[in-house]
């Protein structure tokens, strides 16, 4: 399988494997062409193609995570703060990594929730959502999904949000290759903070407390500030929405978008980064499958296999 590489310049000649030069399709996907566009996101999907990050001033955020347990309205307000940045002439593409539970059988995005910023004719034009079926992806999850978002950035969105449920690891890793993670919670359900226990308690620059219209809302968000100021000086803000019936939404929006990242969440957004390049680096080694079957079977050690993936990528 052939693997190519876009860098900020690009304008390389590089043909996939379906035989179009990928200049010409990354000319299209600017253009405005989504078929095309969706053909990159799936080669990065397959491991046929990555994307460098973008240059950027730093000033602003381009890339932001939505994080939360399941079911917490993160979908629906997205669709409310899409509407929101929309208006105020933004073009937003959303990754919505698909989690693979029981819970979602794989469905699509909008299978679950409906947006519907998708049905209003102008507004549609702004707005990009794709899914991420991380079932199919062979390699690093969470860098799949970085260099997908980096590729919507080279070919003209102004932002991408990553929709991903805070549960597991990969999930984890996946808000941390955004710019800003904003976790979104629910009202309490009295087995404490789990965010904490999930590691995302940490990595959050902002929390917002969904289903303010529901019992419990205001319970958690003092909950979520207690945990959340236990030693910590630069705490981040906890908000208080309600996506169903839009209170808080408009605020929400505009705070996220001139969102700082905290001091205190950039140490632990590294730890998760470094270590999802790590994960990358042992799984592409051309032997890794090799050295898998040779443990197993009982003909290496595992420190064997592990020094010989490790040193073959220095
Ligand atoms: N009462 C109330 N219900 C809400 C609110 N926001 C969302 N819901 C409901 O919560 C359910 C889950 O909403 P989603 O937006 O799909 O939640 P999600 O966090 O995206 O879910 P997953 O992507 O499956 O993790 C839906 O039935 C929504 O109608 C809210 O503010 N108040
Ligand atoms: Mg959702």
């Amino acid at each position: 399988m052939m693997l190519a590489w876009v860098t900020a310049q690009d304008g390389i000649g590089i043909h996939l494997n379906e035989g179009e030069p990928l200049d010409n399709r990354i000319e299209a996907a600017k253009g405005g062409d989504r078929r095309a566009l969706a053909r990159l996101l799936t080669s990065i999907e397959n491991g046929e193609l990555r994307f460098s990050e973008p240059h950027s001033d730093g000033s602003e955020w381009k890339i932001l995570a939505l994080t939360g347990p399941p079911g917490v309205g993160k979908s629906c307000l997205l669709d409310r703060m899409l509407h929101e940045w929309v208006d105020h002439g933004l073009r937003v593409a959303v990754l919505a990594v698909d989690p693979s539970s029981p819970r979602s059988g794989g469905a699509l995005l909008g299978d679950r929730v409906r947006m519907s910023v998708v049905d209003d004719d102008i507004k549609k034009k702004s707005v990009y959502l794709r899914s991420v079926a991380t079932r199919k992806t062979s390699g690093s999850v969470p860098l799949v999904v970085r260099d997908m978002a980096f590729c919507l950035l080279q070919v003209g969105w102004d932002k991408v949000i990553i929709e991903t449920v805070g549960a597991g690891q990969s999930e984890v890793r996946c808000a941390a290759v955004a710019d800003r993670i904003v976790l979104v919670e629910g009202p309490a359900r009295g087995d404490g903070v789990q965010a904490e226990k999930a590691g995302l308690l940490e990595l959050a620059d902002a929390v917002i407390v969904n289903k303010s219209d529901l019992d419990g809302a205001q319970r958690h968000a003092n909950e979520l500030r207690e945990s959340l100021h236990l030693g910590h000086e630069d705490a981040p803000d906890v908000h208080l929405v309600s996506a169903l019936y839009g209170d808080g939404v408009a605020e929400a929006s505009s705070m996220l978008l001139t969102l700082e990242q905290s001091m205190r969440a950039g140490r632990a957004r590294w730890r998760e980064r470094l270590l999802s390049h790590h994960e990358r680096l042992l799984l592409e080694h051309p032997e890794f499958d090799s050295l898998l079957m040779k443990i197993e079977e009982g003909l290496m050690s595992f420190e064997d296999a592990y020094a010989q993936l490790r040193d073959g990528n220095e």
